[in-house]
């Protein structure tokens, strides 16, 4: 299948003949940088590859729709609950510049404790599935080739059910996934020595395919209650996750360090993440870093999260990142819309380019607080690790709340997570291996009395299922009800028929944010905003976000709500869009072909805004491309206007009118109109008119040939009187 940039990816069609998809690659893969590029106007330093196609940022308009790709892998965590919706949005990010598409799904992964089968929404969360992963993987395959760059899928590999997880990935292609024993036993209180076997079993698994793996030691930053007290401990689980997957046999560039600025404003920020971000590089110098913004400082506000997420890749840029993570402010709204997913990858496509080359220009200093400040941590991280072996070993400090404690090491505030050594999920369920254990599997973790002549262990059973695909047992559905093609029969109407609602979560789901500001103090505010989105017909409303601008002047307030009827898209009427010139060919012309106007606001109408944004220079008007303006200021008679027009021998008139009362708009054009006919210049003349109340068609109804309304910009006009003079060269012609 190929897509069609035009069309909506077919979600029926991924689905189609699934139980004989295979990945074509498995494995991660890093962007293709190019060390130095001309992209445009302007060479870069530290770009990869262009797309093929994407969506380039909103100020690309002026600088010839450039897109320039950051060094970085860029992620977006996609995590709607639904895989037939995240497709779309992956596909949507891929075009933004995401090429990790990280999915979390809504249950805690590790709360379930074998693999599930079909796609289930369940009660309590939806779990990772064989067929919701295969088809995420396949759509990858087409969205990737739409693109022009690789997309790694990457998931979670946590819980008792861990290493079936790991075997799951490998078998179905997934390339990168977070596993660190860490995670359960902290987070999870999954039974310590539990999670290392299997974590062992797991890490071995994602060797075997080339997956990236990253740790959990974001985590305590999100957890601790003052997360940028916890610095020496992140080395410190880093520093446990990293060596035991090197010891299983994870190669260093396919260890990532998940890594979080502890503080964010209104804390001094880089001088605090600054030296912890140098001396984490160096301390770990070889592996590979996963810079995330820290999701424990966003609240609802867009604009704030953004900030943060900002200064953090100020911080990747003055470090390093080799995959950047992008964080949507929803994490602070507890809806995730598609847009902000795209728009945090903006972000970051955004920051790196206009950082692009920083690194010839300044450097940070290797002397002073920051050098020693890092060094501080290096210590006390080192003391720490010290200190867990001093008291027993890792599994003795974890019983003893070592960890996500609040105090800044050595100080301990005895707020840490303790586990007890016997106890939690799974607790005395490791069995030792008898003296035969022989398990005939490729990447299989530790003793395995396997027959001294074998090449491959899985050559006694003829291939196992890494080798063999073919021999996984493909499950499509368990449940008749809860499952994807009953949810995609409920929307059909809407993907693929006429039909169209407002959608944030789900295809359809009728989703819409309204802000408001209301001049009332925030209780009030809040409340009230309730009552205005009940009489908006807005259904479950809910207060999002809300922002003081001052006690009593007032408050911003972000509602949410569902609305309830569908748009048939049928029954719009699509205005035909007229594309303008590119600002070069507009240019060009105009300097071979001189152009020449008559402008003024006519009537008794004072008012010179519109017209003058048309023309003014400053803000983007016609002068900008060497057309000359004769304007002849406000309240102009159209007699005026025409006697000029003869006078500078004019190609074209523009007149404004504002001000417009027993229609008096139509009445000035329909004047100027019959005066051009009268005084035998009409042919000669292009006539243009323009205001608020003025459209193309009423324009033309009253005989000129082109008429504007609200949002026009100069561009708009040139290109009309461009393309009007081109008309008349080919018709003397
Ligand atoms: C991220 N923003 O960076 P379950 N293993 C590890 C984890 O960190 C997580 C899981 C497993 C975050 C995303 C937090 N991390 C969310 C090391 C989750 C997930 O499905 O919650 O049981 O495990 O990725």
């Amino acid at each position: 299948m190929k897509l069609n940039p035009a069309e909506k990816i077919d979600i029926e069609a991924v689905l189609d003949n699934l139980e004989n998809y295979r990945p074509r690659r498995k494995g991660w893969t890093w962007r293709k940088v190019v060390p130095e590029q001309k992209i445009g106007d302007f060479t870069y330093f530290d770009t990869s590859k262009n797309l093929l196609n994407n969506v380039p940022l909103p100020a690309s308009r002026s600088f010839n729709g450039i897109d320039p790709q950051p060094e970085p892998v860029i992620t977006t965590e996609i995590a709607s609950g639904r895989f037939e919706d995240d497709i779309r949005r992956m596909r949507m990010a891929a075009w933004h510049g995401a090429d990790h598409l990280m999915v979390i799904r809504t249950a805690g992964q590790s709360h379930f404790d074998g693999l599930i089968e079909g796609t289930p929404e369940g009660v309590g969360g939806i779990p990772i599935t064989r067929k919701q992963i295969r088809a995420t993987r396949k759509a990858l395959d087409y969205i990737e080739d739409e693109v022009g760059r690789p997309l790694n899928f990457h998931s979670y590999v946590s819980g008792v059910a861990g290493p079936e997880i790991a075997v799951l990935f490998a078998e179905e292609g997934v390339n990168g996934a977070h596993q660190d024993p860490q995670y359960n036993v902290l987070y999870r209180n999954v039974n310590m020595y539990r999670s290392f076997v299997d974590a062992a079993v797991a890490k071995k698994l994602m060797a075997g395919v080339d997956m990236l793996q990253i740790d959990g030691a974001h985590n305590a930053n999100a957890t601790a209650r003052k997360a940028w007290n916890v610095m020496p401990e992140l080395f410190v689980q880093h520093a446990i996750n990293s060596l035991f997957s090197l010891k299983v046999g994870i190669p260093k560039d396919k260890i990532a360090l998940s890594t979080v600025p502890p503080a964010a404003a209104p804390a001094p920020d880089l001088r605090m993440n600054l030296p912890y971000a140098v001396a984490l590089r160096e301390l770990f110098a070889g592996f590979r870093f996963r810079a995330q913004q820290n999701t424990k400082y966003i609240e609802s506000s867009v604009r704030e999260a953004t900030v943060t997420h900002t200064m953090n890749l100020l911080l990747s840029k003055l470090t390093s990142a080799d995959i950047q993570s992008t964080i949507t402010p929803d994490e602070g709204r507890n809806v995730p819309w598609h847009y902000y997913n795209i728009q945090a990858v903006d972000t970051a496509k955004q920051a790196f380019a206009a950082m692009d080359g920083m690194q010839e220009m300044i450097e940070l200093k290797k002397d002073g607080s920051l050098k020693e400040e890092a060094r501080e941590l290096k210590e006390r991280s080192i003391l720490f690790l010290q200190e867990i072996i001093d008291n027993g070993g890792y599994f003795q400090a974890v019983a003893d709340g070592f960890f996500v404690d609040s105090g800044r090491y050595p100080e301990r505030n005895g707020d840490g997570i303790s586990r007890e050594m016997d106890g939690g999920v799974a607790a005395s369920s490791i069995v030792p291996r008898d003296d035969d254990y022989l398990a005939p599997v490729c990447d299989h973790f530790g003793y395995n009395n396997l027959p001294e002549e074998i090449d491959k262990p899985c050559d006694l059973i003829d291939g196992c299922t890494l080798d063999k695909p073919e021999k996984i047992t493909y499950i499509d559905e368990l449940d008749q009800e809860d499952n994807v093609e009953k949810r995609l029969a409920e929307n059909r109407p809407y993907r693929k028929g006429n039909l169209l609602k407002p959608e944030v979560e789900w295809s359809a789901d009728g989703w819409v944010n309204t802000t408001l500001f209301l001049a009332a103090s925030e209780d009030v505010a809040e409340v009230a905003a309730l009552k205005i989105a009940e009489k908006m017909n807005l259904k479950n409303a809910e207060v999002i976000h809300k922002e003081v601008m001052h006690p009593a002047e007032g408050t911003l307030v972000e509602v949410k709500g569902r609305v309830d009827f569908a748009i048939d898209i049928e029954n719009l009427e699509i205005p035909e869009k007229k594309e303008a010139l590119p600002d070069d060919q507009l240019r060009e012309y105009v300097d071979n072909n001189p152009i020449n106007i008559v402008a003024a606001t006519v009537g008794n109408d004072e008012h010179s805004v519109g017209m003058r944004e048309i023309i003014d220079i400053k803000h983007g008007g016609i002068e900008k491309y060497g057309i000359k303006v004769t304007y002849l200021g406000t309240s102009v008679p159209i007699k005026k206007v025409v006697d000029a027009a003869i006078e500078v021998n004019a190609d074209a008139v523009l007149i404004s009118t504002i001000i417009t009362h027993n229609d008096i708009h139509r009445t000035n054009m329909k004047k100027l109109h019959d005066l051009c006919v009268e005084k035998g210049i009409r042919d000669k003349l292009i006539l243009i008119a323009g205001g608020t109340q003025v459209n193309n068609d009423i324009a033309i109804a009253s005989g000129m040939d082109a008429g504007f309304g609200r949002g026009t910009h100069g561009n708009d006009v040139a290109t009309f009187i461009v393309e009007q003079k081109k008309k008349e060269t080919k018709e003397e012609g």
